[in-house]
C-alpha cells in the first residue's frame, strides 16, 4: 500500500505583530478614498489591480528574503509627483509633520501620496508555505535580524522613489528633542538625503522642532545639524535651519 504522507508546514514564527487584520479590506479602502475622495484626479486607478501588485511584492515568499525589484511592478502604478517646493520629509517627528500637512493642505508627505498613505500603519508579510498573509506575526525590523523583510524593503523604495522625484526647495521636519536630530541611518538620513536630485533640489529647508515644555534649544547650531548641512552641501545642495518655527 502506498502511503501518502501531507506534513503541513506552519508559517514561520517571528518576533513581530501579524499582518494587520482586514489587511485587504483596509489596503482597499484606503485605496478607494485616496483615488475617489483626497485626489479625484486619480480616479481612474484601478485599486484592485494596485493590491495584487502590492501583494505580489511578498505574498507566499520567504519574508527575510524581499528585494527591491519585488516591488517594482507596484511602483510603476503610482505615477503621480508631488509638486517642485511641497515636499516634506520628517525623521522622528511623524505625528506633527502629518498634522502640518493636513492643516496647511498643499504640502506632501510621502504618507500623503497613494501607496505611503495606503500602507502608513499597516503590517504585511507572508510566508512560502501559502498564498494568504500571515496574521500571526511577521519579522520584527529590529528583533528578528531580517533587514529585507517585506515592510522595511517597501518603505525604502517609496521613500528613494519620493526623494528622487522632488524638485526645487524640499523642506525637512526633524525633532529637536533628541540628542540627534539627524541620524544618518535613519530612512531620511541612508535614502531620501542621498536620493536627492542635485539637478533638480536647490535647497534643502530643515525645521528642528523642540517639545513644548521641554528645554529649550538650538539644534541648528549643534553637531548634528552641521553633519546634515556638510552632506547637503557636499552634493551642491543649499541648506538652511531653522528651530522651533
Ligand atoms: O528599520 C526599520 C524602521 N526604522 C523605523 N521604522 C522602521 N520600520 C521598519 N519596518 N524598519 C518605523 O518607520 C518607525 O516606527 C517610524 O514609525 C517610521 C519612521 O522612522 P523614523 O521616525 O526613524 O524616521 P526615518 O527617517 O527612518 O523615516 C521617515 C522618512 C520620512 O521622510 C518618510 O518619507 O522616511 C519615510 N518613511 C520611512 C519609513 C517608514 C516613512 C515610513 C512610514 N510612514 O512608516
Amino acid at each position: 500500500a502506498v502511503v501518502a504522507v501531507v506534513r503541513w508546514r506552519s508559517p514561520l514564527e517571528w518576533n513581530g505583530e501579524g499582518t494587520t487584520k482586514h489587511f485587504s479590506e483596509i489596503f482597499l479602502g484606503r485605496c478607494f478614498v485616496y483615488t475617489q475622495i483626497i485626489r479625484p484626479e486619480l480616479r481612474n486607478k484601478d485599486c484592485t489591480q494596485i493590491m495584487a501588485a502590492f501583494k505580489g511584492a511578498f505574498i507566499s515568499k520567504n519574508p527575510c528574503s524581499i528585494t527591491k525589484e519585488d516591488y517594482q511592478p507596484l511602483i510603476q502604478l503610482d505615477t503621480k509627483a508631488v509638486p517642485c517646493n511641497k515636499t516634506l520629509f520628517w525623521s522622528k517627528s511623524k505625528d506633527l509633520a502629518h498634522q502640518y500637512t493636513w492643516v496647511h493642505g498643499n504640502i506632501f508627505t510621502l504618507e500623503d501620496t497613494l501607496l505611503g498613505y495606503i500602507a502608513d500603519d499597516l503590517t504585511w508579510c507572508g510566508d512560502p508555505s501559502t498564498s494568504e498573509v500571515n496574521e500571526q506575526s511577521c519579522p520584527h525590523w529590529k528583533k528578528d535580524n531580517c533587514p529585507n523583510n517585506a515592510a522595511s524593503v517597501f518603505w525604502k523604495v517609496v521613500s528613494q522613489k519620493f526623494a528622487e522625484a522632488a524638485c526645487g526647495v524640499v523642506q525637512v521636519m526633524l525633532n529637536g528633542s533628541l540628542s540627534e536630530p539627524f541620524y544618518r541611518n535613519s530612512t531620511f538620513g541612508s535614502v531620501e538625503l542621498l536620493n536627492l536630485n542635485p539637478r533638480k533640489v536647490h535647497t534643502l529647508q530643515a525645521w528642528v522642532m523642540h517639545d513644548i515644555g521641554g528645554a529649550t534649544s538650538n539644534s541648528c547650531s549643534g553637531s548634528s545639524l552641521n553633519e546634515l548641512k556638510l552632506i547637503a552641501m557636499s552634493r551642491n545642495i543649499t541648506f538652511v535651519c531653522q528651530d522651533n518655527y
